[in-house]
């Protein structure tokens, strides 16, 4: 268990606002250890009937016949609906075409099977226990279809993603003429997203309304999908999440069962919540793909990189698509004069697979830091100063200058806390009793996306100032970082701020996914609270009762909630006491990021679709945050068990926004990074495509247990190049190498190369 986790980034602890940068804790931490954090199906809605999912035995083929009578006589039994019952759902745009759906799938619209563990009927009862009990008797008959359960399958037809084809230079060639080249196959398995909260919903349909109590990391993307599946106008549609228990990518599209609760809504006529058992989730939206990739390195015998050769693919449902761009990080991490990459995608019979946190630069960085590692040693190099020698000093892809890169910083903050200095190069060395020790690095990276947004900041009579955002909150500190950023403002502690999160009736804000929620938020909510500073002044100069009419806009500044003259320090004016003299009840303000020439159409795509996610290229900057990671992992060698004894984890994400709860994400991320090592792996049956350990028993994620002592360390600077206040992104880089890191480390112990994750023991033997 772990005994200390070391933190060393001090904030600004003399800040009495905590605006930002301030340590200060998360605003919705006592809500949530209180158990007053209402999740998504526990608000208490009146006559509320609950649903319950049926799903497929089979992989591929047709329901024959389905047997539902006895459950429609069961006690409490209010519908059982299957393809047959005309519940009409609309398919929605998926990301994969610029929408907002994590799937094109809608259930129960036609008897076609397309993967073991699909939605095929909905039992609805009085009663959560009369629902299971009545969906338990539903008996179903197939004909079944040859499947295809995994890539290697001979029928599988791989397809290139022509978009994302990499070429520069003349890698095959340079290859050749290379000193030294290595040449790898690095896979990753099925893996899950497995948050503590379920994907469960309430749907309550009132009046041609639609309210939908949901988990997401996007309600404004969640309520467009919802509007096309129920073919209905999207002012109709509210979505509320203002709390979610984690997500990881999962929630970051609304998925197909939350249709099924909304048709069922409507057709009863009654509020519906369907919440799927932990077994259900493994098939009811996917996580992260199987990935191979086929990695070639070549350098001089000086350690300079001279060509990088990569071919990957990723698994993806027959007919949905979900992209993990495998040669994401490959081609920008390193100076490389030749490179070449492809990347296909491979249709078997499976949920589409979906976002799991840093999808495509967990996997890429997982074979080029392999890669690297290999490559170090076939050079006689060490690791870290063959990354040193190969530093990209540009991104080498878009031939753009980086909006800041402190990787160096990173590499040597990290090497020093480790002690990295006192590696012996050679592996299987060190040891302690029948432990074998062994260390090692790598680095990673994330990009910084930029989507505009909006925000709302209401003053009320009593004083109190409020931060609207319809963006989400899913365990991150959104709402803290809100009300800190406001703080810097307007000069009122941040502890006094309120932040309302999470709704479709507040302003427009796009997906908390891609690590780009904070940037884009505080930027918005900065310049809402600006304007709202400027017409607070306005107000003051201008109000005849107030003891700062017709002074200099230049003399007036904010300080403890209140306006003050530089010139008279005495005359000061509250908040409340402004808008008494002003005449007003609130204040209301809303600003946006938006281009100035942004059209309504463009506004609703920005809080409707991914459509305006703006890459990290754009602006003449490439954009990215960037870690090295160093692991110490002890080697039973009776056992071949392995255990990570110790982490550090040094960080560029540029200017933190609150150093506590970055850190903690940057933990989170690196505690995920050890079960993706080590632990995860989703077991398929080859026969007919079940996920055959679809549990938190036997899909094992890291725990406490597995947990060593951690240490992290900020390296970043502000990086107004990358975001209007400084932040790059923090959610999802902290697991970005990891996997790597750990790998290379149990090379250094034993001399055993794993490419192959999960590194379980088995194959340390
Ligand atoms: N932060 C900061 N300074 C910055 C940037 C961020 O202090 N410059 C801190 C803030 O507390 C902010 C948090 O880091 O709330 C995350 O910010 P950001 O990197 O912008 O990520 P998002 O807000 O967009 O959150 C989504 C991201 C993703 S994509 C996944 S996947 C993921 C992650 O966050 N899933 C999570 N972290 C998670 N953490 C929890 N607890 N649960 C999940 O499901
Ligand atoms: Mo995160 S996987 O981009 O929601």
């Amino acid at each position: 268990m772990s005994e200390t986790i070391k933190r060393h980034n001090p904030g600004s602890a003399a800040d009495a606002l905590q605006g930002l940068g301030a340590r200060r804790d998360r605003a919705d931490g006592r809500l949530k250890i209180q158990g007053l954090a209402r999740y998504a199906v526990d608000h208490p809605v009146d006559n509320l009937c609950h649903a319950v999912v049926v799903q497929s035995s089979i992989a591929e083929g047709e329901i024959s016949h389905i047997d539902s009578e006895k459950a429609r006589q069961m006690p409490g039994v209010l519908a059982v609906y299957t393809h047959e019952s005309g519940l009409t759902i609309h398919p929605a745009a998926t990301f994969a075409s610029g929408g907002a759906a994590a799937q094109s799938f809608v259930p129960l619209q036609s008897p076609r099977v397309r993967w073991n563990g699909q939605h095929v009927a909905l039992v609805v009862a009085e009663t959560l226990e009369q629902a299971k009990a009545a969906a338990a008797s539903i008996h179903i008959d197939y004909v079944t279809q040859p499947a295809i359960i995994h890539p290697d399958d001979p029928l599988a037809q791989p397809k290139t993603v022509e978009d994302l084809n990499v070429d520069w230079g003349d890698a095959r060639q340079a290859i050749q003429q290379a000193s030294v080249s290595i040449s790898g196959i690095y896979t990753t398995p099925r893996e899950y997203n497995l948050p503590i909260e379920l994907h469960g919903c309430i749907a309550d349909w009132r009046d041609g309304e639609l309210t939908l109590w949901e988990p997401s990391q996007w309600v404004g993307g969640a309520r467009s999908v919802v509007s096309q599946w129920m073919g209905i106008d999207i002012d109709k549609v509210r979505v509320l999440s203002p709390f979610t228990g984690g997500g990881f990518g999962s929630k970051g599209g609304i998925q197909p069962h939350s249709a099924l609760a909304c048709a069922a809504s409507r057709a009863l006529g009654r509020p519906v919540k369907l919440v799927l058992t932990r077994g259900q989730t493994f098939t009811g939206f996917g996580g992260r793909p199987r990935t191979h990739q086929q990695l070639t390195l070549a350098a001089n015998s000086d350690g300079k990189l001279q060509a990088i050769v990569h071919e990957s693919w990723n698994e993806t449902a027959r007919e949905d698509t979900h992209l993990e761009p495998c040669n994401s990080v490959t081609a920008l991490m390193y100076a490389v004069p030749n490179f070449y990459s492809r990347h296909s995608l491979v249709p078997v019979n499976t949920v589409n697979p979906g976002w799991m946190r840093a999808p495509g630069e967990n996997p890429s960085s997982w074979a080029l830091e392999v890669a690297m590692d290999e490559l170090a040693y076939a050079l006689k190099l060490d690791p870290l100063e063959l990354r040193l020698r190969n530093y990209a000093e540009e991104d080498p892809q878009a031939n753009l200058p980086w909006s800041s890169r402190r990787l160096r910083e990173a590499y040597s903050a990290g090497a020093q806390a480790f002690g990295w200095s006192q590696r012996p190069p050679e592996p299987g060395t060190l040891r302690e009793g029948r432990q074998r020790i062994g260390w090692g690095m790598a680095s990673g990276s994330y990009p910084v996306r930029r989507t505009p947004g909006e925000a709302g900041i209401t003053l009320r009579q009593d004083g109190s100032l409020e931060v609207r955002s319809s963006g989400a909150d899913i365990g991150t500190g959104t709402y803290t970082i809100l009300a800190q950023t406001a703080a810097d403002v307007l000069s009122v502690p941040s502890e006094q701020i309120s932040v309302l999160l999470g709704d479709t009736n507040l302003p427009r804000a796009p997906v908390a996914g891609g690590s780009q929620l904070a940037n884009l938020l505080t930027a918005a909510v900065y310049k809402t609270a600006l304007k709202l500073r400027e017409e607070l002044i306005t107000l003051a100069l201008g109000s005849a009762e107030s003891p700062l009419f017709g002074a200099r806009r230049e003399d007036v500044m904010l300080a403890e909630g209140q306006l003050r003259l530089f010139s008279q320090p005495g005359s000061s004016l509250s908040f409340t006491e402004l808008l008494r003299v002003a005449g007003k009840e609130t204040l209301e303000v809303q600003a946006d990021t938006f281009p100035s020439d942004a059209t309504q159409e463009d506004r609703d795509a920005a809080d409707r679709t991914s459509s305006k996610m703006i890459p990290p290229t754009s602006g003449g900057f490439s954009a990215h945050s960037w870690s090295a990671i160093f692991v110490e992992v002890a080697v039973d060698e009776d056992f071949g068990t392995i255990r990570v004894r110790r982490i550090v984890g040094a960080f560029d994400s540029g200017r933190l926004y609150n150093p506590k709860l970055a850190e903690s994400q940057w933990i989170g991320a690196m505690v995920m990074g050890i079960g993706q090592a080590l632990l995860e792996e989703g077991l398929i049956d080859d026969d007919n495509g079940r996920v055959l350990n679809a549990s938190l028993a036997d899909y094992l994620v890291a725990v406490n247990a597995d947990i060593p002592d951690m240490e992290v360390i900020n390296v970043g600077e502000p990086d107004y190049q990358a975001s209007a206040l400084g932040g790059k992104a923090v959610g999802e880089l902290g697991i970005v190498g990891v996997a790597a890191a750990i790998s290379n480390a149990v090379f250094h112990a034993t001399g055993k190369r794993i490419r192959d994750l999960p590194i379980t023991l088995e194959k340390m033997l």
